[in-house]
């Protein structure tokens, strides 16, 4: 049994949930719409908070829905995640359920569950969604990034898949980067399972990293043909910039991992100071060496980093430019009407000349007749 469990919230959070309890996972999932919930049949246990048919993207639906059933959704975690010391609730920060559901339920469990480790996996949208996603985004990053007690928040970013498969659907999209954020958490639990004459990186050492507060990230990079210290560090560093995470971007590692996988003379190019000079040297390392003869491999997992402040800024950049045509768009709602060009005709076919005597938006006054 997996040590770690995965809640999804909302429609995102389902799907990771369902990508997860296919590798062995406990799953659980909650949503305010059954419709979303019910595809994800893999996932054993379901939540549906009574009394909702879905949070239209509005994040004070899914904020409200805790509030009001957090006795019972607190109970159904316990229920679900009996044997589990660290919890992940997956959810994607632009819709209305996941994102506005999970930063206050995170709170709560920390609050109520004090023996659970509770971190996040939170999906980033993609560049090219509309003014209201971005919105719901931007708010529910910044609850998240505040919460005191969190461990590991993973910020699975849409884009990154975007940039290398312009073509494909939105569903490819998806389903990819689902799959690689569960394959690259059960990975490095897989190597603690693993043993080595070398060097253990052992389930302590995993929950030590993933323990600490702030943004991590995990990726794996072959370096079957790097001949120096240099190419090696140089091909790790760019597994930072091109995982499904969102782009390393400062430096502020408070713990890392290491792995190795692969044969003893490659192991000989891994050199601390250069790996990490771009990024700064974190304060606790835990190094794992796994020598066989497959390809050689290696696993880094950065934690503590900060919130991604460029990437973040790109999606908040576009409501800056477009503040007031949106304003504009919001005041339009209450004040739009149409005028009609032939009023003067009304009268051809006016028999009884009758004129309401009253506006709309005037109340009716109770008549006696
Ligand atoms: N990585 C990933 N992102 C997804 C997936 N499904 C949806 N998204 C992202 O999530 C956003 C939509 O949020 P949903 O998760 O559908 O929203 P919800 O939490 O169900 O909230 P409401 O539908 O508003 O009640 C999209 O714009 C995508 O950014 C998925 O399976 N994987
Ligand atoms: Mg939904």
């Amino acid at each position: 049994m997996k040590p770690f469990g995965i809640l999804g919230v909302g429609q995102a959070g389902g799907n990771i949930a369902e990508a997860a309890s296919a590798l062995g996972f406990p799953t659980a999932l909650i949503n305010t719409n059954q419709r979303d919930g019910i595809v994800n049949t893999r996932v054993e246990n379901k939540y549906f908070v009574p009394g909702y048919n879905g949070a239209g993207q509005d994040r004070s639906i899914g904020a409200r829905a805790v509030h009001d059933h957090y006795r019972e959704i607190v109970e159904f975690v316990e229920k679900s995640f009996k044997k589990v010391k660290f919890l992940f609730v997956a959810f994607s920060t632009d819709g209305g359920t996941g994102s506005g559901m999970s930063p206050l339920l995170i709170e709560i469990l920390l609050n109520q569950l004090p023996k659970l480790k509770v971190g996040a996996i939170a999906v980033v949208p993609e560049r090219n969604v509309l003014a209201g996603n971005r919105i719901n985004a931007a708010e529910c990053l910044e609850e998240l990034s505040k919460i005191e007690g969190i461990s590991s928040t993973f910020l699975v970013d849409n884009d990154q898949l975007r940039r290398t498969n312009p073509q494909s659907s939105k569903q490819q999209i998806y389903r990819a980067s689902n799959q690689k954020v569960v394959e690259a958490i059960n990975h490095v639990l897989q190597i603690t399972l693993k043993s080595s004459l070398y060097g253990n990186f052992d389930e302590t050492d995993l929950m030590n990293i993933l323990s600490t507060r702030g943004v991590t990230v995990i990726s794996t990079s072959t370096v079957t043909d790097a001949k120096t210290t240099a190419e090696v560090s140089l091909k790790i560093q760019q597994s930072w910039a091109n995982s499904i995470f969102c782009p390393v971007e400062s430096a502020g590692v408070i713990r890392a991992g290491l792995i190795y996988e692969g044969p003893e003379n490659v192991s000989k190019l891994i050199n601390i100071p250069s790996i990490f000079e771009r990024v700064g040297e974190p304060l606790e390392l835990f190094e794992g060496t796994y020598i066989s003869e497959t390809d050689p491999s290696i696993t880094t997992i950065l934690a503590g980093l900060s919130f991604p402040t460029r990437r973040l800024q790109v999606m908040e950049e576009m409501l800056n430019k477009n503040r007031d045509r949106l304003h504009e768009l919001v005041q339009k709602e209450y004040t739009q009407k149409y005028e009609s060009k032939i009023g003067w005709a009304s009268n051809l076919k006016a028999r009884n000349n009758y004129k309401p005597t009253r506006t709309v938006n005037q109340k009716p006054t109770k008549s006696n007749s």
